[in-house]
């Protein structure tokens, strides 16, 4: 009878070959999940939009943001100290007239809902689109709502139109996107209260490719939503 030689019986493998599989095994398994806990704690940096009340907030809209984890996101840029940054955390001044200047440089479509036509929750009720003092925007023209600029808890609603279907200078370079290229520029000033941190998003279903359009950059902090955070 054969005695089966133990060394060898597992994987046709010797005793070191074993446990260099396992080892390389664990070292994958640790790197996979060190790799996904770096992705789950990666947070969009905090951009002193305002550091005062005579600073404006700069932000601009983009259909696709080019680099990162998710190039082809449509996304928020924001401005600190006349640099761009990719990231939707604000910091602005308490109890402040704060004004907001955001370059939208995306299509847009129809709205689901055309109650967010209209501008809310800004001072006097309106914002300056492309120069003009408006209150509400009509989402069926050519172009439609690119994106809101919202903050449901503070009752501020902006519709963003997105650049005409006819314009051929869509933005196509790496972000940020320089005013040269097409773009609607909408303005508007919120009265900020008391200190505190305020959720902020858009609106308009823009996460193609996934579900109802609500997935990817619309659930995802630093693209389509962000904080508002109100500081002493
Ligand atoms: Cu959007």
């Amino acid at each position: 009878m054969t005695q089966i030689d133990d060394s060898k019986a597992q994987l046709g493998l010797p005793r070191s070959g074993r446990l260099a599989l396992v080892t390389g095994v664990l070292v994958v398994v640790g790197a996979a999940l060190a790799f996904t806990f770096a992705y789950l704690i990666s947070y969009p940096s905090t951009v002193v939009a305002a550091a005062t009340a005579s600073d404006t907030v700069v932000l601009q809209s983009v259909g696709a943001i080019g680099l990162g984890n998710h190039p082809t996101w449509v996304s928020y840029m924001a401005q600190e100290n006349g640099n761009w940054v990719h990231s939707t955390v604000l910091t602005v001044p308490a109890n402040s007239d704060v004004h907001f200047k955001i370059y939208q440089y995306d299509s847009g479509s129809p709205l689901r809902n055309p109650y967010m036509d209209q501008v809310a929750g800004t001072v006097g009720g309106t914002e300056t689109l492309n120069g003009q003092v408006v209150r509400i925007v009509n989402d069926n023209a050519d172009g439609g709502i690119g994106h809101t600029f919202a903050i449901p808890s503070l009752g501020v609603y902006v519709p963003m139109p997105g650049i005409s279907s006819l314009q051929t200078n869509a933005c196509s370079t790496p972000v940020p996107c320089a005013t040269t290229f097409d773009h609607n520029t909408v303005e508007f000033t919120i009265h900020t209260g008391a200190p505190g941190t305020f959720t902020w998003q858009c609106f308009v279903p823009c996460g193609l490719g996934f579900l109802i359009g609500n997935g990817g950059p619309m659930s995802t902090f630093g693209y389509m939503g962000g904080y508002l955070k109100v500081v002493a």
